[in-house]
């Protein structure tokens, strides 16, 4: 399956040498700024994978990449031939009996082709089905040796390539995006010890404690067993009625009824290991970890109603936007961090750090960021790479190790059995995706799709191989088992130091800003008032008032519930360790939002004004916001001043919830025709609705007159100076949403 070479005698397919010599269509509205924008030489054909759009980028190369390279296939200037070489001289006809006649059982052509179409499915993941991956490479900033002896933690020059996939978790796999859920975060590391995945979310904890009640949630969430209603959402009543009866499942409900279930994108979402594991450095000292993935693009959010317009306008919108920002050089990028606790402080805690459905509050136990990951470049076969790549929590390296939470225990179990049925076979470790690095030999053999052709000696001992491959002693990059005292007898029981439900989903509500605290309200009373049978309504609020009364009541009178006082009076819990508000916990609170990547639209006609066009381009390029042009028609848009520019796309196909902000510039040809123009009046109220920031400059600022929009605030900019328009336009931006605009926003008709 390496690369095929140039048939002579089959002319080259004519190559359209300007698909290599323009930028990605991404790239030309990227921002200018060479420091956010690494230079895309473009690989000349033959030489790399090319797809459509794909751009790949030489110096993004690693050692996974180039083992991938020997099972690409390159077709160009080839011949068409079957799966067994055979020249295939017409893909257009099947082989009949007569020109009219019947179809010949012996047309192997045709029978080859249909058989192998007839078994292109293969099973979707049960959970985690809807995805997108992308590859690209971690980096540590110093030795960590104190903690851990793994290799890949020590040399800040080396990068280790990784391959990461995000997720939704209920949806199938052809579900939306932007649903309310759970994102999964798993990272495959390709170490020179071997595979390390991190199979995380995008929240600290989980919503059960111990693995063996994972089907159980998983088939509640899921759409319901009669009707297979409703898809990608938990808001219907199998998946409520199990939350109502399984209160350790709380604290995660609460992150999925915040702005966390609903992300801005896959770059702006932190992401967790969650469960507590080990740290084992080269003298055998053990430290307990939890790994976090902080965004170095900020964290930022949706907001509901968007999040649910967007699932029909660009289902794709966190897969496109990933491969989008691949091939502009945005690479998303993540700092690895860890929250240490030495063995010894294990009981430290108001709760038991093997309990996943808790979280360390980093009030308490500080970040360390300790590395980076940047994803830089995209898959070149969807199937291949995102579909093929087999995750398991079971594959570690030396210098890591697994602790006792029951829930990660189970885990290590259930993947590689998943895979086994999912991928069709015990041999998966084969796929390409799936290979390590490093290599590896032992004396498993056989099995369905076996690749790897073993010699005369597939035991140990041997003497025929002189007893290759051998075992290797006990050092340095070679796994052993941390030799943890156990104790204990052998019992089906839950710890008592596991059973406190309330305290840390109260320190999550306590921790959220006023704004993410309505969010929180309108998420339970959304998926609340989806559910048909009225006790679990009921017995939801009920379990809400332990966390807290101004929750449990906003949430009851959005369901026409009425709370009784004794219910008013259940007891609230005490702070975690002391600790009642962790800022880590909000999204909004003072956290300074990261404008690079970020999207603009310009909603402009012909007879737009080309300076203060170009001097609003240039401001938000300099700061590594991307515009994109969208006018009533596409092709090219006619300046005032007689230039044509590219149109990005029509204003009817590119709805204001697929930006960040939206901007107007000065024109007074271009404003007549807007005015008249229903998408974008629909477009600007849309955008006030969504909280975005609005710039109206010059001649734009008539559609004030024209269109309902309330009075202005802080996040209406207006002016006739561009320079001036687009500066205060990103001071603006910085806060992500017009927060103060949210009481009237749903006065909108949008
Ligand atoms: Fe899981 C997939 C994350 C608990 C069983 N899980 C899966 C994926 C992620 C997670 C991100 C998708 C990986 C990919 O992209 O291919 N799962 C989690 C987290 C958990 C968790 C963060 C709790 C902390 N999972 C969990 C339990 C079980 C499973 C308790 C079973 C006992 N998970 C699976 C699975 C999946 C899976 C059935 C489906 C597809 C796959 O593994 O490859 O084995």
């Amino acid at each position: 399956m390496k690369k095929g070479k140039k048939t002579e005698s089959i002319p080259s397919r004519e190559i359209d040498k300007t698909m290599y010599s323009v930028e990605p269509h991404y790239e030309d509205t990227a921002p200018s700024k060479k420091l956010t924008k690494p230079l895309t030489s473009i690989s000349p054909p033959g030489a790399e994978p090319m797809m459509p759009g794909s751009f790949k980028n030489p110096k993004n190369n690693n050692d996974k990449l180039k083992q991938l390279d020997d099972f690409r296939s390159d077709p160009l200037g080839e011949s068409l031939r079957t799966n067994q070489g055979v020249k295939i001289s017409d893909n257009q006809n099947s082989l009949k009996a007569g020109l009219r006649g019947s179809t010949l059982l012996e047309d192997f052509i045709l029978r080859e082709k249909i058989t192998h179409f007839d078994h292109e499915r293969i099973p979707e993941r049960v959970v985690h089905a809807r995805g997108a991956g992308a590859h690209g490479y971690f980096q540590v900033y110093k030795p960590l040796a104190s903690y851990t002896k793994a290799e890949f933690l020590q040399d800040p020059h080396v990068r280790t390539p990784v391959f990461v996939r995000f997720s939704t978790v209920q949806g199938s796999r052809g579900s939306a995006d932007t649903v309310r859920d759970i994102r999964g975060w798993a990272t495959k590391f390709y170490t020179k010890e071997g595979n390390f995945d991190l199979v995380g979310n995008n929240t600290p904890i989980f919503f059960i404690q111990d693995a063996i009640k994972f089907p159980d949630f998983v088939h509640a969430v899921k759409p319901e067993p009669h009707n297979e209603i409703p898809q990608g959402q938990s808001a219907h009543d199998t998946f409520w009625d199990y939350i109502s009866l399984q209160p350790e499942t709380l604290h995660n409900v609460m992150w999925a009824m915040s702005d966390r279930g609903i992300p801005r994108s896959y770059s702006m979402m932190e992401g967790f290991g969650i469960h507590t594991y080990k740290l084992i450095n080269a003298e055998g000292r053990c430290h307990f970890v939890r790994f976090h993935w902080k965004p170095v693009y900020g964290v930022a959010s949706l907001l509901w109603d968007e999040a649910q317009l967007l699932a029909g306008r660009d289902p794709d919108f966190h897969r496109r936007e990933l491969w989008e920002s691949i091939e502009a050089g945005d690479y998303p990028e993540y700092e690895l961090g860890l929250q240490i606790i030495p063995e010894e402080d294990e009981d430290n805690f108001d709760f038991d750090i093997l309990d996943p459905t808790k979280l360390i509050p980093e009030s308490l136990v500080p970040v360390h960021l300790v590395g980076k990951m940047v994803l830089n470049r995209n898959p070149d076969s969807y199937f291949n790479e995102t579909e093929q790549v087999a995750f398991c929590p079971g594959n570690i390296v030396s210098g890591i190790d697994f602790s006792d939470d029951p829930l990660l225990q189970g885990r290590l179990f259930s993947y590689i059995d998943t895979q086994i049925s999912r991928l069709g076979g015990a041999n998966f470790h084969e796929i390409p995706i799936n290979r390590p690095v490093c290599p590896f030999h032992n004396h498993q053999r056989d099995g369905m799709h076996r690749i790897s052709i073993s010699g005369a000696a597939n035991y140990e001992p041997n003497s025929i191989n002189n007893n290759w491959p051998r075992e290797t002693p006990p050092a340095g990059g070679v796994f052993s088992s941390y030799p943890q005292l156990t104790t204990g007898e052998k019992i089906r029981k839950r710890s008592g130091t596991f059973i406190d439900y309330y305290s840390h989903p109260r320190l999550f509500w306590l921790s959220q800003t006023k704004v993410e605290q309505n969010h929180i309200i309108g998420g339970f009373s959304f998926e609340l008032g989806k559910v048909v049978r009225p006790w679990i309504r009921e017995r939801v609020v009920d379990q809400l008032t332990y966390i807290d009364h101004n929750l449990a009541q906003a949430v009851a009178e959005n369901l026409g519930i009425e709370l009784s006082h004794e219910q008013l009076r259940h007891p609230l819990p005490g702070p975690v360790n002391g600790i009642s508000k962790d800022r880590s916990l909000s999204i909004y609170d003072g956290h300074s939002q990261v404008l690079k990547s970020r999207r603009v639209a310009i909603l402009a006609a012909d007879g737009v004004c080309e300076k203060s066009l170009a001097i609003i381009m240039k401001s938000l390029h300099d700061q590594s916001i991307h515009t994109m042009i969208f006018s009533p028609h596409i092709g090219k848009l006619r300046t005032l001043q007689g230039t044509e520019l590219n149109i990005n796309g029509t204003i009817e196909g590119n709805p204001s919830v697929l930006v960040d902000a939206v901007i107007v510039p000065d024109g007074k040809q271009s404003i007549d025709t807007l005015l008249k123009d229903g998408n974008a009046k629909y477009y600007l109220l849309q955008a006030f609705k969504h909280l975005k920031v609005i710039g109206l400059q010059g001649e734009a600022q008539r559609i004030y007159d024209a269109i309902p929009l309330p009075a202005a605030d802080e996040g209406m900019i207006t002016g006739n100076a561009a320079l001036e328009l687009a500066a205060d336009f990103i001071e603006a931006m910085k806060l992500h949403r017009v927060w103060s605009r949210e009481m009237i926003a749903g006065q909108i008709p949008a």
